[in-house]
């Protein structure tokens, strides 16, 4: 396949594709709407992030994802498919590393397709556990333009990049792609399942997707948890409304965006933005909490000096509050 792109190891090290590799991998992605970039990530960055994985959400079964996701929100997990789950991972330890949410040789890619001023969208996972069926076949996002002849000549406003934490081979379920489906005229219109394209994950892959493209994650007929983490990159201009409703797309707390170094800050403001909100909402609360607090006036006497309340301007005793002489 040719769009599966071998990324060496000194490549990796400098954090830049060679020129010819990278004008390969941007021709084959624009075509296809999809790359794998194998390699991309060392296996020791992947690895520290499926401990990283296993240390928050390996005790949960099937059942406990269930119920984690048909709590009230805020909840970090979704229902995104038969025994298929995604969560927003919290960017700290392996998942807020530099290495992982920004990365010098994905950046270096995705900046010609998306522009230097590119954010990072949305962080998360999306684990299927044995006995997942066959998702939904999907784009990550509707054509921003109806008219067909727009979408052939748009260029990608979103990249999803899929990097699996463990191998996956046939019987765990990659996601199956449709290339080329990026550009097809027809939203609405499925293609067979049997022209789907299915190849194994390995550690290290990122796989890249254009927001437009078809995929559908693939049953996991094994027995073992398939966790993929997603890093969502876009253009300053795009934002996604419809892939997160319930939950925050992007989990960075204050103290750790300020440990970023200065210059990936600006990739990362829709993380700095969110945990803003976040701050005003605990705001709310704690001024709501303040008013219940407070003493409530025991009585509702009206006080002789006081402004009469019927908005005369004159004191209560002057006005309403006027004493009757007795008869
Ligand atoms: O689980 C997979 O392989 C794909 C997941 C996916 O595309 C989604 O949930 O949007």
């Amino acid at each position: 396949m040719d769009w599966i792109i071998s990324v060496s190891s000194a490549e990796r090290a400098r954090g830049e594709l060679l020129p010819e590799t990278a004008r390969e991998a941007t021709a084959q992605f624009r075509k296809h709407g999809c790359i794998v970039l194998r390699g991309g990530l060392a296996p020791g960055v992947v690895d520290a992030m499926h401990q990283e994985y296993l240390a928050r959400f390996g005790g949960l079964n099937g059942r406990g994802m269930q119920a984690q996701a048909e709590s009230p929100p805020p909840t970090r997990f979704t229902q995104v498919g038969d025994c298929r789950y995604e969560i927003t991972l919290r960017m700290n330890g392996a998942f807020g590393s530099p290495e992982v949410i920004a990365n010098p040789l994905l950046l270096r890619f995705l900046m010609p397709l998306l522009g230097e001023d590119l954010r990072l969208s949305s962080f998360t996972s999306v684990v299927s556990h044995p006995g997942a069926g066959l998702q939904h076949v999907h784009r990550d996002h509707a054509y921003l333009y109806n008219e067909p002849s727009v979408n052939q000549v748009m260029p990608v406003y979103a990249v999803n990049v899929s990097v699996p934490m463990i191998d996956v081979d046939m019987e765990t379920g990659p996601t199956g792609i449709w290339p080329g489906s990026h550009m097809w005229d027809s939203q609405t219109e499925l293609p067979p399942l049997d022209t789907v394209t299915s190849f194994p994950f390995l550690r290290g892959d990122c796989v890249l997707m254009d927001y437009r493209t078809l995929h559908a994650g693939l049953p996991n007929r094994g027995n073992r948890i398939r966790p993929i983490a997603y890093l969502v990159y876009a253009r300053t201009w795009f934002f996604d409304e419809v892939n997160h409703p319930m939950r925050v797309s992007l989990d960075m707390r204050m103290e750790e965006y300020q440990m970023l170094p200065e210059s990936i800050r600006p990739l990362l403001t829709r993380a700095l933005a969110q945990n803003m909100r976040n701050r005003w909402l605990e705001v709310d609360v704690r001024e709501a909490d303040a008013v219940r607090r407070r003493p409530q006036p025991t009585s509702s006497k009206i006080g002789r000096n006081e402004l009469c309340p019927c908005g005369s301007g004159k004191k209560y005793k002057h006005c309403h509050g006027q004493l009757v002489p007795a008869s």
